[in-house]
């Protein structure tokens, strides 16, 4: 324990437990405590334990934590041992509850939730809920101390004490062991998911820089020993699969990992951390790279706030305010020039901002989204600061990341001068809808629905196919973009892209207008095969980037054509994967033969399979589609276009990032993280969406 700080003299008292009720609660409505039953739930249970050794390393008072999963016994489910080497809950009886803290911690609510009352711990806010939630809700679970010379142990079941603290023996370690299996009344058959624990200690191990956490998976080890008196799993013997992360650079370890497969524009990490007052601190670890989007990844009290909030606004704040005085001050932007913007200085930035802060408050539905405004002003000053001295300090970084913005702001301008040229065009046409679109007759936009189709050949068939009252459909060329770099302006230099735009209504940038849409529906109909895919991407990347607003509202959709058009006799089926066709088919004996007919030769191991098809004695004919094209429009109708029948996906913000990551490294600068991406995701590149 040579890297913690010396450990405190106990200030833990009866005040600090505000006692209110027993567990039953939890277990009655263990959505209130969890959020869910279901696979979330059930993973935060790892979570919640995992957050008061995390406590109490963060507390300077631990250095190493082991999670292990271990398989099931007694008919339960799997269980899951939670290892620190902390300081260990006191154990001892207290002399006027006379209940240890260990009892209190384990088998009461806690308004408040929180122990020690002295402040070492980030209040969790999402759940927070605290041990006595998970062992309410386990049908088993122990408790184990290393403290004041002895091992103390407790168990529970369902949230009770099975008997009273005991010590079980001698040692001078301290620590605490929680080990628990989740109640199946409560879970159901769920088994846990080792690779989500993985990545999410491995981000925790990222915000807890100098903390060790080992994640073992020992469900299918041949004999698990007896691990009473066992402190750390791995030193039991037993061999299984494990994972260890330890980073001593903490968010700038992160940064560095998110950037391994980029280029960075300059050497050094920044990288801050400050406290500002006994509870509140704020981490931030940033470096620029050759690249247009920007990650930036922030964190309240260690949990990953999806939708950004106070903290980022406080972030964004500071470093175009920063960026702006420094490239002022040294003269690198004329005084003529504009200042550079918020999006200009998010180009290509990768950043980490880590906030600590007393009452952690989320904002909307989602509760992804910070809302304590003190967040802001820890962020923008503790951050200002100090970036402004690493530019002071570090003269080549500093130009090199001015000059990245000065390229970012020049592409801005270059984009809005095309944007504008677009939308000049469409007012000189008197906005004249492209040619190519065969418009539906509806004017009512919430009934109307456009078909982006890939080629004039499937085109044609779609014009022909559709309800032509409310369906539109607009061809595009099979290669729409050839372009180097993902850049608005050479988007929109494409034709193809120009009339996609005109025909949306909404017009783009700046003068955007959701309310202008011309169809509620935007359907993306492309080919089954690689170049299908490849412009799926370059579309949903398109919307993804500079019409997010379709996204956000569910405008966007993908049809869902058969791959196959199987004929038994009269009857026509339509197969919309292989598994679904290779149950029409009624034997995976004929997966790839495109034209069958089966007999007694049509060889099965499925008895009664074979019998039916023989007793049939139908012919069996498989289609395989390979494009829209080749559908006639009555097909193309009845099974992608029809309203009764069709069967579509609605794109989703995360689909569309997915594709918006892909479209980079495809059409990214790096060649070797192009090269090296698209073998590794050769398959999920093309297919995923
Ligand atoms: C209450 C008071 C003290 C430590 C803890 C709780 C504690 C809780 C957990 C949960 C998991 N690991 C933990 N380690 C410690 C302080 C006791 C003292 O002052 O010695």
């Amino acid at each position: 324990m040579a890297e913690t700080k010396d450990k405190k003299e106990s200030r833990y008292s009866a005040e600090d437990i505000q006692v209110l009720e027993g567990l039953e609660p939890v277990r009655k409505r263990p959505g209130m405590y969890i959020g869910t039953t279901g696979p979330d739930g059930f993973h935060h249970l790892v979570t919640e334990i995992f957050d008061n050794s995390r406590d109490e390393a963060m507390g300077g008072f631990a250095n190493d934590i082991e999670i292990t999963l271990l398989p099931a016994v007694d008919g339960g489910l799997e269980r899951v041992r939670v290892v620190d080497n902390g300081r260990g809950i006191p154990v001892d009886m207290h002399k006027q509850t006379k209940v240890s803290a260990l009892e209190t911690i384990m088998t009461t609510l806690h308004a408040g939730g929180k122990f020690g009352g002295e402040g070492y711990k980030v209040s969790g806010g999402l759940h927070g809920v605290g041990a006595s939630v998970v062992n309410a809700l386990s049908s088993w679970c122990r408790a184990e101390i290393y403290r004041d010379g002895g091992v103390y142990a407790q168990e529970y079941s369902r949230g009770k004490k099975k008997g009273a603290v005991k010590k079980i023996a001698t040692s001078s370690r301290t620590g605490t062991i929680i080990t628990f299996a989740p109640d199946a009344e409560i879970f159901g058959s769920q088994i846990f998911d080792f690779n989500r624990l993985v990545n999410h200690m491995r981000q925790q191990a990222y915000l807890v820089k100098g903390l060790r956490i080992s994640v073992i998976d020992a469900r299918d080890a041949a004999t698990i020993p007896d691990l009473n008196g066992v402190f750390y799993f791995r030193d039991c013997g037993v061999d299984a699969p494990s994972h260890s992360f330890y980073f001593e650079g903490g968010l700038r370890s992160l940064v560095k990992f998110q950037n391994q497969m980029l280029k960075p524009v300059h050497k050094n990490i920044f990288y801050i951390e400050k406290k500002t007052n006994e509870y509140e601190s704020a981490e931030i670890a940033l470096q620029y790279v050759d690249d247009i989007t920007s990650r930036v990844l922030p964190f309240a009290n260690n949990i990953y706030n999806s939708e950004g909030g106070t903290h980022i606004t406080g972030f964004k704040t500071a470093l175009t305010r920063t960026l702006n005085n420094y490239a002022r001050k040294n003269n690198l932007i004329k005084e003529s020039e504009d200042n550079f913007t918020g999006e200009d200085v998010l180009e290509g930035l990768t950043a980490v901002i880590s906030v600590k802060i007393r009452e952690i408050q989320f904002e909307g539905q989602t509760k992804a989204k910070l809302g304590t405004v003190e967040a802001r002003g820890i962020v923008e000053s503790v951050f200002g600061e100090a970036f402004d001295a690493f530019l002071e300090e570090n003269p080549d970084d500093a130009r090199a990341i001015v000059g990245k913005v000065i390229l970012a702001l020049k592409a801005r301008k270059a984009a809005k001068a095309a944007k504008d040229s677009v939308l000049r065009k469409g007012a000189l046409e008197g906005f004249a809808l492209p040619g190519k679109l065969a418009d539906c007759q509806s004017k009512d936009a919430s009934e109307s629905e456009l078909f982006i189709v890939e080629g004039d050949s499937a085109g044609g068939t779609a014009k022909q196919g559709r309800d032509r009252r409310i369906q539109a459909v607009l061809p595009l060329r099979g290669k729409i973009l050839n372009v180097e770099r993902a850049r608005l302006d050479r988007m929109l230099d494409s034709a193809e892209i120009k009339a996609l735009v005109i025909a949306l209504g909404t017009a783009i940038g700046d003068t955007f207008d959701l309310a202008k849409l011309r169809y509620h529906k935007i359907i993306i109909a492309t080919d089954a095969d690689v170049d299908g895919a490849h412009i799926r991407t370059l579309l949903l990347t398109l919307f993804y980037r500079h019409f997010r607003a379709l996204v956000d509202n569910g405008h966007i959709y993908i049809a869902q054509p058969p791959l196959y058009k199987i004929k038994k006799g009269k009857e026509i089926f339509y197969a919309y994967s292989d598994d679904e066709k290779t149950k029409l088919v009624g034997s995976t004996n004929i997966v790839d033969i495109e034209e069958v007919e089966t007999n007694e030769d049509a060889a099965t191991n499925d008895q009664e399979e074979e019998v039916e098809v023989t007793k049939r004695k139908n012919k069996v004919s498989i289609q395989r589609y390979k494009g829209l094209g080749e559908m006639n429009a009555e097909e193309l109708k009845e099974t992608t276009m029809d309203t009764n029948n069709r069967v579509l996906k609605k794109v989703t913000v995360n689909d569309a990032q997915d594709a918006d990551k892909v479209f980079d490294v495809l059409m990214g600068t790096d060649v070797p993280a192009r090269k090296s991406f698209i073998q590794s995701n050769a398959q999920k590149a093309t297919l995923d969406i």
